[in-house]
């Protein structure tokens, strides 16, 4: 390996190297370097996505609106926050870690041209000091309670070690559509995070809004970097494929002990190849009524139909647990995890 590529090769373990708490501990620097460290970079991949054998990406978006509907699974989950992502990177660009603040800032600048001609009614806030579209930190932090804008990133030891957090807050902002179901976060993980956030309980609802808002960005012409082999290129090696996360914020009192074992709803939801996280994303906490944002782990090698079924097969048997364990359910829940 060049002296160049060890270096870069340093630069895409450093999230780990520096967070003990690392369950990955990679990020990707820029598109190429999933070839040049493949070596690594691949069986970890594969390992992560549960891939035996050689898979190629496919992409389908083919997902039936009316089927997966949360009420079959208990009539009180009327009203749910739905959320469905995709994370995307532009050709032509370093990924996060490695772009500098001119770069972040014309990143920024190109999407705002995409935001002003794609058609969609929205408005575009921006957190860099002096932008035509700049918010207050006040601002800022309403839309963060709403849980429509990502945190601080230089509040997250692993983003800022990686150099993700660099230059905060350049080149970062969220637009939001009118209606408030569709949202883009510019500069955040990856370049583009593209999401949909709907109150109610038909999952497919969640997949047609955010399509429809995937769409519209491709037809402004933006190109995304994607790889031959594993899809769309992220940041993460987790979200390489469909780089699509779906997920459901759910209330798992009886699991959770009221919040305080975190780790039985985590360990059950692995079981079941979800993943449960605090409401407020990555390493966050969960709360007293134990709600939990509860998404499939995989997303390579699965479409994103696929992701969306295995959400809703996995929901079932969550809620079950969750109903065995308000029943004094140690009893049944300890055969689950083996
Ligand atoms: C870790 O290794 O724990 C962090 N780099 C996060 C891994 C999960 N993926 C993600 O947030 N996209």
């Amino acid at each position: 390996m060049s002296e160049e590529d060890q270096q870069h090769f340093l630069d895409v373990m450093m999230g780990g190297l520096a967070n003990d708490d690392s369950s990955v501990g990679v990020y990707a620097t820029r598109p190429e370097d999933y070839d040049i460290f493949s070596f690594y970079l691949e069986p970890l991949i594969r390992e992560y996505h549960k891939i035996e054998g050689s898979t190629k990406q496919e992409h389908d978006w083919n997902i039936p609106v009316g089927e997966y509907v949360l009420t079959k699974i208990d009539p009180r989950l009327e009203k749910v926050s739905m959320r469905a992502r995709v994370a995307r990177n532009v050709k032509g660009f370093n990924l996060p870690p490695s772009m500098d603040k001119a770069e972040r800032i014309k990143f920024e600048n190109k999407m705002v041209e995409v935001f002003d001609s794609f058609g969609i009614p929205g408005k575009y806030h921006s957190l860099t000091p002096g932008h035509k579209n700049f918010i207050s930190d006040k601002e800022a932090d309403e839309l963060r309670h709403k849980h429509f804008l990502f945190n601080d990133m230089t509040t997250d030891n692993h983003l800022t070690s990686s150099g993700v957090a660099s230059d905060w807050p350049f080149g970062r902002g969220i637009w939001i559509s009118t209606d408030e179901t569709k949202m883009i976060w510019i500069g955040e993980e990856d370049q583009l995070r593209i999401i949909s956030i709907v109150q109610g309980n038909d999952l497919g609802q969640v997949d047609k809004s955010l399509h429809d808002l995937l769409t519209g960005i491709e037809k402004s012409g933006l190109q995304f970097a994607e790889h031959q082999t594993y899809g769309v290129v992220t940041t993460c090696p987790t979200n390489m494929g469909t780089g699509k996360r779906q997920s459901i914020l759910g209330k798992f009192p009886n699991i959770t002990k009221q919040g305080t074992d975190e780790k039985k709803l985590k360990d059950l939801a692995r079981s079941l190849g979800l993943q449960a996280r605090g409401i407020g994303g990555e390493h966050s906490n969960m709360d007293k009524e134990g709600t939990a944002d509860i998404s499939p782990s995989a997303r390579f090698g699965v479409t994103e139909a696929i992701v969306t079924k295995r959400l809703w097969e996995g929901l079932i048997k969550l809620y079950d647990l969750e109903k065995q364990a308000g029943e004094g359910g140690e009893r049944q829940n300890c055969c689950i995890i083996q």
